[in-house]
């Protein structure tokens, strides 16, 4: 569209997104422990609603020119001085009651310092921007990102000048028929950089990145440099905890993988005892540093082993969005991990963050507090334009860039590709090729989806029914995953949840990666009345009754710890706006439900 034409009149873009055969986003690691400077706080905004400086470009509105307006020369429409301002980060719908339904565009500015010291480099690095966005810097256009949940960084060294500079963030929640997620699913779309924006400092050559894990029974580290010192230097990496220290020369390309056999006093993480250790990455001038858990996952028959030991994994599902009356989109780890909190007080070692990559801190808090996660992109339900070409590049980009961001974190345990998505050819020549690429990019995690049921009705009595996942894309997959939900959806009540056998055709271990029901908290009555925290309290006893009894699954994440925002949801005295199946409501307040879970998995074993 319009914008595409304006890129090719200006200087090549930094381009955020690499789309190709292999997609490897180059995003710098560790960055907590780097020099950084944050851009969070008050910035400018001015709303587009019709787009008209999008799809119609001229002085007189071209946001990003950050034109000086004076009152008596050529007439500028628009004064970033005197515009309103918005927080960074934050979505803009629970900012303020005018932009609850907002979509975008949107336009964000701030000033910027002048360039780094002589032969530093300087990066910006935006953790998330829902869903499109464009950068400019003092006018020009230096990127463009696609997708609201991953990070995007744009080299700026050499595009400062000294003093202020102006930065201006075009960004378009609006999903369309060809973005991810499409045009219908079941969440608050949040718009707005929803997530921190930063400045990152690094010498001209620097550590980009390292990837360290348990591989094959060695520890595995594949260390990445960048800069014009990068091929042949000399990278050492230590585990000083361990009294480990490796060291090797980088290749042409600035990449060496070390590796060793961990040494006797290595403790394994895991959601009992989730130790980690402090690992450093240096070359001469630089040092990436991070911490990082070791742990073995693997598949044997229909278990799901965690150091070599089968487990039951005591899950729940959850949004991106903090507790409090607004529902907004989490933007403090303090925030996180509050939801975090109530995860482990059902007695969960498992956390299924859905339907999108979430927030660092998140992810970072799940290693720290012993949980294992299930994380996923959002391909979502059947409007996924499975055959067009430009939304398989846009999910192969998403999970890249997913997995470059989060390898490190060994809490996670599960790739997600899809939720619930329909058994057409064009849909599996879609995920697959997105698996091959987790399988090349991460060797040390689960592949998985959440599936759709088939129902079989072969060989059983009247009234029953078996649910089995057949779905062909099983066969590429490490684990299979079923949503259901009988007792809610369809025609059985919970009492005739027993009649439901469940299973897979796969030899393949099973989760039940979604159940539930929706009640409003306080809402009491009798068990067989829907909406009612007895009605939830009662379905969840007899789906874990029969999870239990089936002896099929290798875990469970129910739907889901809290309320949480939907504009599908319309139910006058029951939703308005929110999806009830939380066990917890948004403000916090426990439903009979999330009883009946915590006692249930009291009673398994892990
Ligand atoms: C599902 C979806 C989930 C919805 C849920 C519901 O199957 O995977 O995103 O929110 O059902 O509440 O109906």
């Amino acid at each position: 569209g319009a914008l595409t034409g304006m890129a090719a009149a200006t200087a090549p873009l930094a381009r955020a997104q690499t789309i190709g055969a292999n997609p490897a986003p180059t995003l710098i690691g560790g960055l907590p422990n780097r020099a950084r400077r944050s851009l969070d706080g008050q910035w400018k905004l001015i709303l587009d609603p019709f787009d008209v400086s999008g799809r119609k470009p001229g002085v007189r509105r071209n946001f990003w020119e950050d034109r000086p307006t004076t009152d008596d020369g050529p007439l500028v429409e628009y004064e970033w001085e005197t515009s309103d301002e918005i927080a960074v980060p934050g979505d803009w719908n629970t900012q303020s009651p005018e932009l609850f339904h907002y979509e975008g565009p949107a336009y964000y500015r701030r000033d910027i310092d002048g360039p780094p010291a002589d032969g530093r480099r300087r990066f910006l690095v935006f953790e998330a921007v829902n869903y499109r966005s464009r950068v400019w810097l003092n006018g020009e256009p230096i990127a463009e990102h696609e997708g609201g949940f991953t990070p995007f960084e744009i080299e700026v060294t050499d595009r400062l000048r000294p003093g202020s500079n102006s930065l201006v963030v075009r960004a378009d929640s609006r999903p369309g028929p060809e973005t991810l997620p499409a045009l219908d699913f079941d969440w608050k779309n949040h718009g707005g950089i929803t997530r921190s924006v930063w400045l990152v400092d690094t010498p001209a050559t620097f550590v980009r990145d390292a990837f360290v894990r348990l591989e094959g029974g060695r520890i595995v580290a594949d260390v990445e440099l960048d800069g014009p010192g990068a091929a042949g230097s000399m990278v050492r990496l230590a585990v000083p905890e361990l009294g480990l220290r490796l060291d090797g020369v980088a290749s042409r390309e600035g990449r060496v993988r070390l590796s060793a056999s961990p040494p006797r006093r290595l403790r394994l993480w895991s959601p009992e005892a989730p130790r980690l250790y402090d690992i450093t990455a240096e070359i001469d001038g630089d040092r990436w540093s991070d911490r990082v858990g070791f742990r073995t996952l693997q598949t044997r028959g229909r278990e799901i082993l965690l150091n070599g030991r089968p487990r039951f994994l005591k899950g729940i599902a959850m949004h991106e969005e903090r507790l409090g009356a607004d529902g907004g989109r989490i933007r403090t780890e303090a925030e996180a991990r509050a939801l975090l909190t109530e995860v482990k007080a059902l007695g969960c070692d498992f956390v299924r963050l859905a339907h999108y990559p979430h927030g660092e801190a998140t992810l970072r808090l799940a290693d720290e507090m012993g949980l294992i996660v299930w994380s996923e992109i959002p391909v979502y339900w059947e409007d996924v334009a499975y055959a067009a070409p430009a939304t398989l590049a846009l999910g192969r980009q998403m999970m890249a860039e997913m997995i470059v961001r989060d390898r490190n974190r060994c809490s996670i345990a599960f790739w997600s590709v899809a939720n619930e998505t329909p058994q057409t050819p064009e849909r599996l020549g879609f995920l697959r090729t997105i698996i091959d690429d987790v399988r090349r990019l991460d060797p040390t995690r689960l592949v998985t989806a959440a599936l759709n049921k088939n129902v079989d009705v072969g060989g059983v009595r009247d009234g029953e029914a078996r649910l089995v996942v057949a779905d062909e894309l099983g066969r590429d997959l490490d684990v299979v995953a079923m949503n259901q939900y009988e007792g809610w959806h369809g025609q059985r009540t919970p009492a005739e949840i027993d009649q439901v056998t469940f299973g897979t055709t796969w030899d393949k271990p099973l989760l039940m990666s979604e159940f539930g029901a929706d009640a409003l908290h306080g809402h009491r009555g009798p068990r067989e009345s829907r909406w009612t925290e007895e009605h939830q309290a009662w379905l969840y006893e007899e789906t874990l009754k029969a999870i239990a009894a089936s002896g099929a699954f290798a875990g469970v994440t129910p739907w889901l710890l809290k309320d949480f925002r939907s504009p599908r949801r319309w139910h006058g005295r029951f939703q308005r706006g929110w999806n009830r199946k939380g066990v917890i409501d948004e403000h916090g307040r426990r439903k009979l439900a999330f009883d009946t879970l915590k006692a249930f998995y009291a009673r398994v074993a892990a």
